[in-house]
Parts: C-alpha cells; sequence; structure tokens
C-alpha cells in the first residue's frame, strides 16, 4: 500500500502514527507529496487533491484520514479475531479531533490571506470553538483513553498541531490535565517520530 502524505499534515500524521503503533510499517509504503501541484501522484488518487490518500493492495484508494484509519486498523485484525466495535465514546473522541482540526485548518487559512481580505471576526470565532472545545476536553480529560485507540491519536495530533501552527494561542498551560494527557501520549515514538519540525 501507498500512503500519500505531506510532512506537516497533522490529518495525515493521524494516519502515520497509527501505521506504526499497528506495526504496519512494512505494509505501507509512505510517500511525500506536493498538495499544490495539481498534475502530481496525487492528482491521480485524490481528485480533491487533499492528504491523506491511501492506495491499497488491489489499486483501489481509499481517501480521508479517518476513513483511512479505521481501514488500516481492520487491516491489523484476522478474520478469526475481527476485534471489538468501535463504541460511542470513542467515536466520539474521533469527531471531535477531527473537528478541532478542520476548525484549526479554517484559521490558518484565514491567516494566510492577503492583509486586505482578512477577516479577524471570524479568526476570532473560530478560535472561541477551539477554546470552548478543550474546556470542554479539560472538564473530561479522566475518560480521554491513554492507550493509541485512533481517537486518542486524532486528538494527540491535533493538540500538537495546534501549538505548532496557532502558536499565539495559548491552549494548553491553564488546562493542566489535558496539558498532563498531551504531554505523557506525545512522548510515545509514534509521536515523537512523525513530529512536524
Ligand atoms: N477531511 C480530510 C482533510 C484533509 C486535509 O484538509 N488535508 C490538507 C492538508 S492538512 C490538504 O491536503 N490541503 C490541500 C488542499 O486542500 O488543497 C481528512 O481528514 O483527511
Amino acid at each position: 500500500m501507498k500512503l500519500y502524505h505531506s510532512s506537516n499534515s497533522p490529518y495525515a500524521r493521524k494516519v502515520r502514527v497509527l501505521i506504526i503503533e499497528r506495526n504496519l510499517g512494512d505494509k505501507v509504503e509512505v510517500v511525500a507529496v506536493d498538495t499544490s501541484d495539481t498534475n502530481g501522484p496525487l492528482s491521480k488518487v485524490n481528485p480533491l487533491g487533499k492528504v491523506p490518500a491511501l492506495e491499497t493492495e488491489d489499486d483501489g484508494i481509499v481517501l480521508d484520514s479517518l476513513v483511512i484509519c479505521e481501514y488500516l486498523d481492520g487491516y491489523t485484525k484476522s478474520a478469526s479475531s475481527p476485534g471489538k466495535v468501535m463504541d460511542i465514546h470513542e467515536k466520539c473522541f474521533i469527531a471531535i479531533g477531527n473537528g478541532m482540526l478542520d476548525v484549526g485548518y479554517a484559521a490558518r487559512m484565514e491567516s494566510q490571506r492577503p492583509e486586505n481580505l482578512k477577516w479577524q471576526t471570524w479568526k476570532d470565532k473560530l478560535f472561541g470553538k477551539i477554546n470552548r472545545t478543550l474546556d470542554y476536553l479539560e472538564s473530561i480529560a479522566h475518560t480521554i483513553p491513554s492507550e493509541a485507540t485512533i481517537g486518542a491519536i486524532g486528538l494527540a495530533c491535533a493538540l500538537e498541531w495546534l501549538q505548532f501552527r496557532h502558536p499565539d494561542g495559548d491552549w494548553l498551560s491553564h488546562r493542566p490535565k489535558l496539558s498532563k494527557w498531551a504531554v505523557t501520549f506525545g512522548q510515545r515514538p509514534s509521536m515523537v517520530d512523525t513530529r512536524p519540525v
């Protein structure tokens, strides 16, 4: 299989962390691509031009980080041991991690507009969503999985990406429980190996 990614993409990082956590390194070749190259290899596998995208062993295509994570997680389970059904709690962590990335990514696009097209009110609104989500996560920090579930991986990648791309936001210093969880999870070799520089 081939995973198309770009090194600073938090969506792609989730998949790269999962590949390490599930020992799939010898099954998935990780290929760096330029998402702005509309004629490059990515355009052949993902018409949306987004990373991550996965080419499967039978030349199929699996798109979107959430779908790819589920696909690869299933790949590690044999037919005789199908694994447990994902519970609603885990699904909510997946949704909240991805939701924060979507909002944070929109805020990043907003900051990259030419000066005269920037809309600060909109960016503040997006940051408000992130801050309220972080408050919520702080209040339920004791329920965040410590093991590398898809939801926990997504959340950890989202929290690190926020600090990486929006360093002006004071995201974790006044949220000690969430901060402790993120620091501990961030020490996993899979997180260290995939950390953007
Ligand atoms: N919902 C998608 C979002 C992927 C996404 O937005 N990736 C960004 C990189 S962080 C991208 O490829 N942007 C390039 C573009 O949209 O042209 C997922 O979860 O995989």
